[in-house]
């Protein structure tokens, strides 16, 4: 239990630096205060340092809890995850794909040899579709959810934790603005 507070806390760290130091919700807004002691030109300084001088945008980005971890009762805990990183949960359904949904999802991958049997899973059992909001929140995201396959996942991603094999890997999410803004339409369409 320890073990497993220890790596989620460095999948934190790793969310933290991804967001620049930046806060996501509310949390963390108070560190944009300025330093005893320095001046007013000093605090500006240090704020274009710690941003790169790039613009920390607000962003929304799609996740989609797989059948596996439906069925394996990990949907309360990686939803969690999300809030305790600061991100705050914008859209939320559980829902069995159809085929056409699943495709469509996953278009990119039409003709790979995994496509087939990819769909199929996906549509096998309810999924947990949800959008968060937060700064960075797409790279972020990507971040806890890990590396592809379970097994070479970074200790404390989402993935590591609870993924079975490279289909069975617990979550999706969205892995660039274009992408999460498709992929909010075809699940939430103008709702959002
Ligand atoms: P995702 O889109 O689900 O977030 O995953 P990803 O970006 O990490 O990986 P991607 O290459 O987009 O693959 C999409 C999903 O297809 C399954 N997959 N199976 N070799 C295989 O059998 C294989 N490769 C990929 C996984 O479920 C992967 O998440
Ligand atoms: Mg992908």
């Amino acid at each position: 239990m320890r073990q497993k507070r220890a790596e989620e806390a460095e999948a934190a760290e790793a969310v933290k630096r991804a967001k620049a130091g930046s806060s996501a919700g509310s949390g963390g807004r108070g560190r944009r205060s300025r330093k005893r002691g320095a001046g007013k030109g000093e605090v500006r300084k240090e704020r274009t340092k710690r941003d790169g001088g790039v613009e920390m945008a607000k962003e929304r980005t799609f996740l989609m809890i797989k059948p596996e971890a439906v069925e394996r009762g990990h949907v309360g805990e990686i939803i969690a995850r999300f809030e305790r990183c600061g991100f705050r949960l914008v859209a939320l359904r559980m829902e069995k794909l159809s085929r056409e949904k699943a495709e469509k999802q996953y278009e990119e991958h039409r003709g790979k040899d995994f496509f087939e049997s990819l769909v199929s899973y996906i549509c096998s059992a309810p999924v947990v579709l949800f959008v968060v909001e937060g700064e960075n929140a797409i790279s972020a995201a990507r971040k806890m959810v890990g590396a592809t396959d379970p097994k070479k996942a970074a200790k404390g991603t989402i993935r590591a934790d609870f993924g079975i094999d490279v289909q069975r890997n617990a979550i999706h999410a969205a892995d660039s603005p274009e992408k999460a803004e498709r992929e909010i339409k075809i699940h939430f369409g103008e709702l959002l």
